[in-house]
């Protein structure tokens, strides 16, 4: 997805990776210079986000649920004591609600205001999530977004979007696919996407 138009807030548009990595690079300089922050803890910090927290903890508790009714249960009793139970957790999920995708409901994850999100089961949000045109469209124009995505949820489905904040992080227990009796949760695992987690689509369906 692409966006138009300056941040509502910053009033800077969206930057190219770039940029982006330059200003990180002289932030970290001037940090580590001001002896504010040590460069080891800045490396420790980035390998957690690019190799341990992500979607694949999200699949994990998800393909889990799938096998296990009373993880399920707990699951969307309490999202946050169920993944501990499984450790995963962490900052930005410590209040996490998660929403069953049915044959009648398909549920839809935004943060309207910015950019909550559950780092814990998704690990750092993609750059689309924090743009106003993701974060407006997907309340007024949900199943266009998603028919972006290449998904269509079904005109008998009712769609319900969510809007995350600070306190309240959702995210979405995508149907567990047809034709996938008997797998394994490493498995299962592997056919929950981030965006299915996210609402914007199903998990993948084996062929
Ligand atoms: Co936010």
């Amino acid at each position: 997805m692409t966006t138009q138009g300056p941040h509502p807030v910053s009033g800077t548009f969206p930057r190219s990776d770039e940029e982006i990595a330059a200003r990180v690079k002289a932030m970290e300089s001037i940090l580590v210079e001001k002896d504010l922050i040590a460069s080891d803890a800045i490396d420790y910090m980035s390998s957690v986000f690019e190799n341990e927290l992500g979607p694949h903890l999200g699949a994990k508790a998800t393909a889990r649920a799938w096998v296990d009714p009373e993880f399920k249960l707990f699951l969307l009793a309490d999202a946050t004591a169920a993944c501990r139970e499984i450790d995963i957790g962490g900052i930005q999920g410590e209040e996490m609600i998660v929403l069953e995708n049915t044959e009648d409901v398909h549920n839809v994850v935004v943060c309207t205001l910015c950019s909550c999100y559950p780092w814990p089961v998704l690990g750092l949000p993609p750059n689309w999530y924090k743009y106003p045109a993701y974060r407006s469209r997907a309340v007024r124009d949900p199943r266009g977004v998603m028919a972006e995505f290449g998904f269509d949820p079904g005109d008998d489905v009712e769609v319900k979007v969510w809007d995350s904040s600070a306190e309240l992080r959702y995210w979405v227990l995508p149907r567990r696919p047809e034709g996938t009796e008997g797998w394994s949760e490493e498995e299962l695992a592997a056919l929950v996407t981030r965006d299915s987690l996210l609402g914007l689509t199903d998990a993948i369906t084996p062929e």
